[in-house]
């Protein structure tokens, strides 16, 4: 603004119009620059209030960016103390590794130690393989000779077996020959028994028969005593006169008895019996009671003449054992009683 002081009094008298001119340009050019200064003050100003609003903002975002940081440092802070806890752990596992690593070192000079002998002991056991090579070589030979001997074995096993078996089914069928033969020998010793009991039996009935002495005029045969007539009677009465004795009517029991009963009799003799079928025509009984089975008729006796023959009589045979013949009961002839 020096430029603006006042001019000098005494130098304006020299200065003229010209002076004035140029005054005048310049208090324009003044004027000019003040104007543009107000502009640029304006201007100033605006930018002034401008920066204002900026540097608030910026302050604003200084102080949110700070506070940031403030917490960022504290989380550092905290990240900080929990690194150095990691740290101190983490050298506490450093050295817990670095006491294993002695002892490792101690086991590794240990191992070397064992590896040596073991070297030893590798070299005894190649010493043992070759000894059990040479051991495995013998067994194999022995095995296969073994095997040779096993296969023969089987092959005698079994004709073993095979003969067990056929052995197996001699014995059931010996067994079940002793089966029979012990009821075979039951049955026997039953046999036995029972002809021991007949053979006493027959002891008994012998000395009886020793002991029977028979009346006069009877013949005695086996157990009993015969007595035949020399009169003659119907056949009723003719049996009457045998039970008056203790007797009755002859019974044939045998082939043996009939014969002996025919000695008893004369030539062409017939005698009543004690056989007869009055009850029932055709149905001969004895006077006992029991049916005539084994029977000596003459060929086409019994034949019931003239429908009355009822009862049965001996006839006398020479040569023979005497026959059988029906008559009429009440026809009188001899008899032979029989007790
Ligand atoms: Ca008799
Ligand atoms: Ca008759
Ligand atoms: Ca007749």
């Amino acid at each position: 603004m020096d430029h603006l002081a006042p001019p000098d009094p005494t130098a304006s008298t020299v200065l003229g119009t010209q002076e004035k001119g140029d005054l005048e340009a310049r208090l324009g050019n003044l004027t000019e620059e003040k104007e543009q200064l107000q502009e640029t003050l304006k201007a100033a100003h605006t930018e002034r209030d401008q920066l204002s609003v900026t540097l608030e903002t910026t302050r604003d975002r200084l102080e949110a960016s700070y506070n940031l940081s403030k917490e960022e440092v504290g989380r550092l802070r905290t990240r900080y103390n929990d690194s150095r806890e990691d740290l101190k752990e983490l050298q506490a596992k450093f050295n817990r590794l670095k006491t294993e690593n002695d002892r490792s070192k101690q086991e590794f000079r240990q191992l070397q130690g064992n590896f040596s002998s073991l070297g030893t002991e590798k070299d005894q056991l190649q010493t043992q393989h070759r000894q059990l090579s040479d051991a495995k070589t013998q067994l194999q030979s022995s095995y296969s000779s073994l095997e040779k001997r096993f296969t023969s074995l089987l092959t005698e096993k079994d004709q073993l077996q095979s003969n067990f078996a056929a052995l197996n089914r001699e014995k059931q069928t010996l067994k079940s020959n002793l089966d029979s033969l012990s009821k075979e020998k039951g049955q026997l010793q039953s046999n036995y028994q029972n002809l021991q009991t007949q053979s006493d039996q027959s002891k008994r009935e012998l000395q009886q028969l020793q002991e029977i002495v028979c009346e006069n005029g009877w013949k005695k045969f086996d157990f009993s005593c015969y007595y035949v007539s020399t009169t003659t009677k119907s056949w009723k009465q003719s049996r009457e006169f045998c039970t008056s004795r203790g007797g009755d009517l002859l019974i044939v029991n045998s082939g043996e008895e009939q014969a002996f009963v025919n000695t008893l009799l004369k030539t062409d003799q017939n005698a009543w019996m004690g056989l007869s079928d009055t009850v029932t025509e055709g149905n001969w009984t004895w006077v006992d009671g029991t049916r005539a089975t084994t029977t000596y008729w003459q060929p086409g006796q019994p034949n019931s003449y003239g429908g009355n023959q009822d009862c049965g009589e001996l006839l006398h045979d020479l040569s023979g054992a005497g026959q059988w013949n029906d008559d009429a009961c009440t026809a009188e002839q001899t008899w032979v009683c029989e007790k």
